[in-house]
């Protein structure tokens, strides 16, 4: 056991009531955290650990209210991500942090403060001791080297490509920290659809700069890459993964990264997926073009997650391809691969069963790729706090290897689970103040899957606006209750990407579009999936094959996954159609009430962000009308029933409603002022 030397020394004694309080305006710019009155400066020269130490300093001294904080670090050997671990132990005169070494320890420090903000009673002495569920804990950017973000909804990149290497900006340091507080250790720094410039050599010195930044607070870079790579960066004439010249290629692009980054992480891989290249343009597997990419990195540690995300077969309805192809693969892939699968089978709609890989697959381990960035639960407009969709996944129980195989278990094996960023250049980074929240639940999740979203809530309430109750409870239910409301009024029971655009923006409804998809007629609506249509449910385990297979059985939020249902099937006493457009009423009804509360929620949050949260409410609560009005009344087209007692009259006319459109655009969210001008031309007169 040795002494963390240089913290021991300076062992914090800081006054109570030291520490920032807010002022009355708040741009959001600090997300959780409080500002540090400066950027850490050390000198260029200093050690990482010797930087994170510092910043370990500055964070205590400038935050903590307990009397005297002490770090200690053991050295003894730890399996992998033990490495992360720490423990916190004492009281309010004195704490201790004894961690493995200065991340575990910053990890503490955190820790320690979110304690502190969040209530925590540290009169009687108390023992903490927490691990990590994986050793990487990941955001993955979809960043353009042009600035672009796709499915961006707060603005531009952060990274700065154009000012890089000459010109730091400060936000990657505030963007390290805010990671490192909720445990977020690694970030792929670009698009899956990847940029060939991404491995030139002159990139390559702007990446080390920003790994050099993340570093200190126990951050690594990985890329995405495209696999033409060889071809495109190398000049090669193939990028055949069998090919001696290409797998030399991949050697020394692999080598030459190492040079300049020592502990780069690895890359990020989307092959033969949406038009990217791949492995099977040359005959060759998916395991194929893995294991050259993971051979060149296995000696400097690095590992190649491999994007499940593939779809191209005519013959097979797209939602079974990912399975059947990496069944095939089991046991071929190398050992510093990790296969990331989607949580679902389709592509993060609001309502998906979770990814069929999770329960059939025995021998490839599987990572985890949520989307944190809201691609289809009202981008950057729409309140959505993910947090209870993750759970419903993580919890699921595949049965793979009898009751109590969930899906968190399976990632912890893998070591592995990402979340797609919302993070752009906005001052607040997310663009809706509580799109912060998923960044934050994200993090705290992959750290520690068992964590329940609620209680991530109320922490993040806490620490961003106010830990008075009168506010956090009404507020935390409120963020808790906004998943099914999108469910409800946008895709109730199970329906799927019914959105306005297949490749465009994916902004607002339009059932009408995917007639050929899910057909709905005048007899019913949906897919058939079960052993008497596409048969995708045999794709899960015993019980749940025979569960989803039976609508009595199914749950009822899969209802339209895998059923078609006739309009005058009983369900609940009621038809079927009365009963989805009860769905879509309740749906509409529970966004009606958000800016309500949000308005008695006024004292308690500065006048920034009160309004703009309340504006983004009222848009909320008025596009879950149109999304209501668009599907009953298209619905009701193919039908001909009456649209049900109970059921708020339509205000929109669906002609009108058809032909809304925004810019096919999949840099950016609609404004809200040209939603709300779309709606206004939409309104029955
Ligand atoms: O969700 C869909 C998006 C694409 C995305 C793709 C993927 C990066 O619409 O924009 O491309 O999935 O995950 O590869």
């Amino acid at each position: 056991m040795k002494l963390f030397g240089k913290l021991f020394k300076m062992s914090v004694c800081v006054a109570i009531g030291a520490s920032a309080t807010y002022a009355g305006a708040d741009d959001g710019s600090n997300l959780w955290l409080k500002p540090l009155p400066s950027v850490v400066k050390t000198a260029e020269q200093t050690s990482t650990a010797a930087k994170t130490a510092e910043i370990i300093q500055a964070e205590l001294k400038n935050f903590t209210k307990v009397r005297q904080v002490q770090i200690v670090l053991d050295t003894a050997e730890a399996k992998a991500h033990e490495n992360d671990s720490f423990t916190i132990s004492g009281n309010s005169q004195k704490i201790t942090i004894t961690a493995k070494n200065e991340i575990g320890a910053l990890y503490g420090v955190y820790h320690l403060l979110r304690l502190q903000d969040t209530g925590f009673s540290f009169a009687d002495t108390f023992t903490i001791k927490e691990t990590p569920a994986c050793k990487y804990r990941m955001l993955n950017h979809w960043d353009n080297m042009n600035g672009t973000i796709e499915r961006g909804y707060a603005g531009n990149s952060i990274w700065k490509w154009n000012e890089l290497p000459g010109t730091i900006s400060p936000r990657y340091e505030q963007y390290a920290r805010a990671n490192a507080s909720i445990g977020i250790n690694s970030v792929v720094l670009n698009n899956v659809n990847a940029d060939r410039r991404m491995l030139a050599t002159d990139t390559l010195n702007k990446v080390k700069v920003i790994a050099g930044v993340l570093r200190p607070y126990g951050i690594r870079v990985f890329l995405s890459v495209n696999f033409s790579s060889p071809r495109t960066v190398g000049g090669l004439r193939t990028a055949d993964p069998l090919d001696p010249q290409v797998i030399a290629w991949w050697k020394s692009k692999v080598d030459e990264i190492y040079k300049l980054i020592p502990d780069f992480g690895g890359f990020l891989v989307k092959a033969n997926s949406e038009g990217q290249s791949g492995p099977c343009d040359y005959g060759r597997t998916h395991a194929d073009g893995a294991n050259v990419m993971a051979d060149a990195l296995k000696p400097h540690g690095g590992v190649v997650i491999w994007r499940a995300f593939v779809y191209a077969r005519k013959e097979v309805e797209r939602i079974q391809q990912a399975l059947l192809e990496f069944k095939a693969l089991e046991g071929k892939f190398h050992d510093n691969v990790v296969v990331q699968a989607k949580n679902g089978p389709l592509d993060f709609q609001p309502c998906e069963p979770f990814h069929p890989l999770f329960g059939k697959i025995d021998n490839i381990p599987l990572g985890m790729e949520f989307q944190i960035t809201q691609e289809y639960l009202g981008q950057s407009n729409h309140m959505a706090y993910l947090a209870p969709l993750w759970k419903e996944v993580l919890d699921s129980d595949t049965y793979q290897y009898g009751p109590g195989s969930t899906v968190a278990k399976r990632i912890k094996q893998a070591s592995m689970i990402a979340g797609v960023a919302n993070i752009g250049d906005d001052v607040n980074w997310c663009r809706h103040p509580f799109a912060q929240a998923n960044w934050y639940a994200f993090g705290r999740l992959a750290w520690n899957p068992d964590l329940k979203s609620e209680d991530i809530a109320k922490e993040w309430l806490k620490q961003t606006f106010s830990s008075d109750p009168k506010f956090v409870d009404p507020v935390a239910d409120m963020m808790m209750s906004s998943v099914p409301a999108i469910r409800n009024y946008m895709m109730p029971l199970g329906l799927q990407h019914i959105f306005a655009s297949t490749l465009g923006n994916h902004y607002g409804p339009g059932p009408w579009l995917y007639q050929s998809v899910y057909n709905a007629d005048k007899n019913g609506v949906g897919p058939d999936r079960t052993t008497s249509g596409t048969g995708a449910v045999k794709q899960y385990n015993a019980p749940l094959d025979e569960q989803f297979n039976k609508l009595d059985t199914c749950p009822e939020r899969y209802w339209l996954w895998f059923h078609r249902i006739a309009w005058t099937e009983k369900v609940h006493g009621v038809t079927f159609w009365e009963y989805l457009c009860s769905r879509f009423e309740e749906g509409a009804r529970t966004a009606a009430t958000y800016p309500e509360i949000w308005k008695k929620m006024q004292k308690y949050v500065d006048k920034e962000r009160y309004e703009l949260v309340l504006g983004r409410l009222q848009l909320q609560a008025r596009e879950a009308v149109w999304w209501k009005d668009a599907c009953i009344l298209f619905y009701q087209s193919c039908n001909g029933l009456p649209i049900p007692n109970g059921i708020t009259k339509p205000i929109y006319d669906l002609n009108k409603l058809k032909r809304v459109s925004f810019p096919n655009n999949v840099h950016f969210c609609p404004s809200p002022d040209s939603v709300n001008r779309a709606l206004d031309n939409a309104l029955i007169k």
